[in-house]
């Protein structure tokens, strides 16, 4: 038997321990136990025996399991010893499918995937609120901070890395109905890597944070994090200077205060040099969050006319001390509109409502520019010196799919963000990979499959989808309101089959709906919108007078944010879905010139539970993400595929005909190559330009042949060198 030969069959059976389908003891069925390791080895392949696979996995605390090489991972809602140092060197260099399925097992295959190809990866990773995204994109960036190959010099590369987790989670994240430390804008970090596989620097991509949180949240729910942090975590010292009270029952902006309040004052102070972020920074941004909770303080009366008066002077003066700007000029800017007529500047009052809305709306514009502010200087603190040789791996974290009793602008933003993705992962996963076999004349029995595309089209087709109409209506002089862009939609697109109207409510789904809703199917199922806001929320105005008072501040973040926002201020600001969907078709473009790498999460139940096992939300889950006909294509498919002469070149030396010139052309070479490696007929197809193989467990083995051989060949080298 060829060395080859040999290897491979231990591999194999290596593989079918770790599969479960084999004891170490012996020949004793493991299935059993564990369930299946890998959903492509499942006997059949319906949708209950998925589920009972899932379940009994998850019974055993294996949150992990394979579609090939995409990982499902279900939330186990409590802590399990897996992720250690110890786990990350055991997976560490070993080929994916050795070991039982880990997080750790796709992000080394990437890495090494990067390091032999010298090409870029992304790593998607998706799921509802509440699934467990966040958590894993964390455990993938500890595994490369920790694993890699290090130098002294360059670890701090990795401390940034890692501290600007936490820090974006304090700024960032929020309790919801759905998850206690949700997302509340999208994320997407590039990892750069140098030839040795050294991490050598990191950028982040921000999309998107939901700003109305600052001013208001649904019943349950919480402002970002860092609020509570503050005024429950910080020295009195420090909330003495910012004129702050302990507890949050003091200001409007906060709601209950029962979770999660880590003294962030510290972190932030103690790590900011890892962040480059120096000393007066630091106090400006104590200075900011404070600003935001005096200004929600703020409060109006109304005169015998109805324009609004400055209830207490108190409050206000805290702002225009933490900001640097003249109290004066801000209250003018809270109560009046500077008006230009001709040549002439014409006050005009203000209604209390007004007021509020310009207070929110400058409460909110802080936040959010500093938010932003954030992100640059992380993104400075982590940016790589030598930007030369270099391969990325990048991580998308992003809000995930949710539906509450109401549902605004912004969660249409962030499913709408959601379609995207999934639009992306059925581009990737299920239509180019059928379409490929079929280019490349490989028989094939196509799956069918739902397209989301439709969704998505709906929403953001040029001059006919919701987010069109919605612009029109923002930009549209005169008496638009939600209303009226309402009733716009129910004209434009009362027939479309994922789109409800409350006219047709009754009919098609026998739920009703309110006049000011309207509905969408989503692929991950039915919302329902209130238009209430959409209109405000996607101008997102910022009155003038304001943000010329901010770019005068003496706060340096302040006046940096406001200085650079929008310099030409004749020309009307992109509004913000319209901004916010070239960015997700900028992010399109960045990772469809990536090789893909999938996490689907799957949230165990909506209790938070652990050791809970909702089958129907399961059920449901598994259904929309396409994972049974993700798994069909894979089961009838081929894992792998490589152009022929790049597989000629890589795995020549394994066989003494192609070594070391193969004469002919590649195809025949690849054949006489495989057939002498002893590939079964079925495990692989010759396609017009490149070699299908079925099973990643055939290309591993080859690879192991092929380093081995190259590891013997070094030694005859310098066996033969020492003889001189
Ligand atoms: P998400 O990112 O998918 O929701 P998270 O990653 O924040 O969800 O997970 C929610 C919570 O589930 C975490 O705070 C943990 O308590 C728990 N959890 C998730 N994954 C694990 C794990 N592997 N081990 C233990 N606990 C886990 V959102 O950001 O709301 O879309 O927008
Ligand atoms: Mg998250």
């Amino acid at each position: 038997m060829s060395h080859f030969l040999v290897h491979s069959a231990a591999t194999l059976l290596l593989q079918l321990v770790a599969q479960g389908q084999l004891d170490m003891e012996g020949a004793l069925t493991a299935r059993d136990r564990v369930g299946i390791q890998d959903f492509v080895l499942l006997d059949e392949t319906t949708e209950a025996a998925f589920l009972s696979n899932l379940k009994k996995r998850f019974s055993k605390d294996l949150i992990y399991t394979y579609i090939g090489t995409l990982l499902v991972s279900v939330n186990p809602y409590k802590e399990l010893d897996i992720y250690n140092k110890k786990q990350m060197d055991i997976y560490m260099g070993v080929n994916f499918f050795e070991l039982p399925p880990h997080i750790y097992a796709l992000a080394d295959n990437a890495y090494h995937t990067m390091l032999t190809e010298f090409n870029n990866h992304f790593i998607l990773i998706s799921g509802e609120s509440g699934a467990g995204k966040t958590e894993a994109s964390k455990k993938i960036l500890q595994y490369y901070a920790v694993s890699c190959p290090s130098t002294t010099l360059l670890n701090t590369v990795r401390d940034k890395m890692l501290m600007s987790n936490p820090v974006l989670e304090a700024f960032g994240n929020a309790k919801t109905l759905k998850n206690d430390n949700s997302s509340r804008f999208g994320k997407y970090m590039d990892i750069q890597f140098d030839g040795q596989g050294d991490a050598v620097g990191g950028h982040i991509l921000n999309y998107l944070l939901e700003k109305s949180r600052v001013v208001h949240q649904n019943h349950g729910e919480r402002n970002f994090h860092i609020f509570y942090q503050l005024v429950e975590g910080g020295s009195d010292d420090l909330l003495h200077q910012l004129g702050l009270e302990r507890g949050c029952q003091h200001y409007n902006y906060l709601t209950q205060n029962t979770f999660r309040n880590s003294v962030f004052s510290m972190f932030i102070v103690s790590n900011r040099g890892i962040l480059l972020i120096n000393y007066n920074f630091v106090q400006h941004l104590f200075e900011v969050i404070a600003s935001v909770l005096h200004l929600g303080n703020v409060r109006f009366d109304s005169d015998s006319k109805g324009h609004a008066l400055l209830n207490n002077n108190t409050e206000l003066h805290w702002v225009s001390n933490l900001l640097g700007v003249d109290a004066h000029r801000l209250q003018e800017g809270l109560t009046f509109r500077k008006i230009e007529a001709k040549k002439d500047q014409v006050l005009s009052p203000f209604t209390t409502d007004h007021a509020i809305y310009a207070r929110d709306a400058l409460a909110k514009a802080i936040y959010g520019q500093t938010f932003t502010w954030l992100v640059n200087r992380i993104n400075e603190s982590m940016e790589n010196k030598d930007p030369s040789r270099k391969t990325v791996i990048g991580l998308l974290d992003i809000y995930g799919f949710e539906v509450f009793y109401v549902n605004s602008f912004e969660q249409f933003c962030i499913n709408y963000c959601n379609e995207k993705l999934q639009q992306l992962f059925i581009e990737l996963t299920l239509k180019s990979e059928q379409e490929e076999y079929e280019a490349e004349g490989i028989e094939w029995e196509p799956v069918q499959f739902f397209n989301n595309k439709i969704i998505c089209d709906l929403i953001e087709e040029k001059h006919r989808g919701i987010i069109s109409l919605l612009d029109e209506e923002c930009l549209r002089p005169g008496d638009a309101t939600d209303l009226t862009f309402l009733e716009r939609l129910e004209e434009k697109m009362g027939n479309h089959p994922h789109f409800v109207t409350h006219k047709l409510a009754d009919k098609m789904t026998r739920k009703t709906l309110e006049r000011g809703d309207f509905r969408l199917l989503h692929y991950a199922g039915e919302v329902t919108y209130c238009v209430v806001g959409f209109l405000d929320k996607n101008n997102d105005l910022l009155y003038r007078n304001i943000k010329d008072l901010m770019c005068q501040s003496k706060n340096d973040i302040v006046k940096e944010c406001f200085s650079s926002m929008d310099p030409d201020s004749r020309r009307r600001p992109e509004t913000v879905v319209t901004q916010f969907k070239s960015s997700l078709q900028k992010l399109t473009e960045i990772l469809m010139a990536k090789e893909a790498w999938y996490i689907r999460c799957l949230k165990s139940n909506e209790s938070k539970q652990s050791g809970q096992f909702d089958e129907a939300l399961i059920r449901h889950q598994v259904k929309y993400l396409g994972l049974m006909e993700h798994l069909r294509v894979r089961r009838a498919g081929f894992a792998y595929r490589r152009k022929y002469d790049v597989f000629l070149k890589r795995y020549k030396p394994l066989c003494p005909a192609t070594w070391p010139h193969w004469r002919g052309v590649a195809a025949d070479g690849v054949e006489v190559l495989v057939q002498h490696l002893g590939y079964l007929p079925d495990e692989y197809k010759m396609g017009r330009t490149k070699i299908f193989i079925r099973h990643p467990r055939t290309l591993f083995a080859t690879e192991d042949a092929y380093e081995k051989c190259k590891h013997e060949l070094a030694t005859r080298i310098q066996a033969k060198y020492k003889g001189y």
